[in-house]
Order: structure tokens, then sequence, then C-alpha cells
């Protein structure tokens, strides 16, 4: 079994419901389970700033699934609730991306492991701190790259 950790994001419908709903439907993939789930933070679009705001979790599971055999699940259920592709960092129902997949460092086209953006991001990294404590990315813990980014308006939401 390898530990991956999966950001969820939702700007879109009932931004909780699709939370939850994604949730599930990742922990009932095969050769899947789940281990823990973080807060669920409010937190302030980045990127493109002119768009409702979003709610923001992590999840770490338990998965026998090869890094592309997951990030094509991951798609499905995404399509399955709704999510059409328009515009990139763009309003969403529901995104779910694999942030760490246990120690792998990949450099490919289609999945870039760690995710590239995840130490710039505040609504990442604070949830990604709730489930995979204060771990050590690209030569630094958690808690120094979140030190590094000035206030990206989050907050608790649940
Ligand atoms: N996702 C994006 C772009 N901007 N901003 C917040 N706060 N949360 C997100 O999940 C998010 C975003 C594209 O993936
Ligand atoms: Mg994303
Ligand atoms: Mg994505």
């Amino acid at each position: 079994m390898t530990s991956v950790y999966i950001s969820l994001g939702s700007n879109m419908g009932d931004r909780l419901s699709n939370l939850r709903e994604a949730a599930g439907m990742v922990a009932s993939l095969e050769r899947t389970c789940l281990i823990a789930e973080s807060s669920i933070y409010e937190t302030e679009p980045w990127g493109l700033k002119e768009q409702d705001s979003f709610l923001n979790m992590c999840i770490k599971i338990e998965t026998e699934l090869m890094p592309k055999e997951l990030l094509r699940k991951l798609q499905e259920i995404e399509l399955n609730l709704g999510r059409k592709r328009l515009i990139k960092w763009g309003p969403r129902t529901i995104d779910l991306d694999i942030l760490i997949y246990d120690d792998l460092n990949t450099d490919d086209e289609e999945l870039i492991l760690p995710h590239p953006r995840l130490t710039v991001r505040a609504f990442v990294l604070m949830p990604l701190l709730d489930v995979s404590g204060d771990i050590v990315i690209n030569g630094r813990r958690l808690s120094e790259w979140l030190g590094d980014i000035s206030d990206q308006g989050i907050k608790v939401f649940k």
C-alpha cells in the first residue's frame, strides 16, 4: 500500500456536498482506503481572482493503484460530478489533484509529483498539514513553506 495525499476544491454549486461526495467516491475506489480527512477551509480564489471563493480540503489515502491509474480514476470522478474543463484556474464544481504519491518524483507532462504549485498555495498547504503533519517537501517543511506566504485569505469553514 502506498500513501497518497489528494487536494479537493470546489467553487460552484453546493461546494460542501461536492467535496463530501468526491471524498466518498475516492474512498470507495478499488484497492484504496481513506486514512484521514482535513478540516474544510473557505479560501479566496488564487490565480484568477474574479470568481467565487472555494472550499478546499485534503485527504490521505492508501492505495495499490499506480499513479496514472489513480489519475484516471480521479478524472472520472471529476466528470461524474459534472466538471467541465473551461478556463485555466477558473471556476469548477470539483477539482481533485494528486499532491504527493509516496516519495515519488516525476516530471511527466501529464502528472508532475509532488504537485508543482503545492508549496506556494496556502489553500493546499494548510489542509495538507492537517493530514500529513509537518513533512518535508522539496527540502523544506510544510510550515516553512507556509511561513513564506503572505495572507491568502483562508479560514476554517468546518
Ligand atoms: N484552484 C485553482 C485555482 N485557484 N483557488 C483556491 N482558493 N482554491 C482552489 O482550489 C483553486 C484556486 C485551480 O486548480
Ligand atoms: Mg487544481
Ligand atoms: Mg486539477
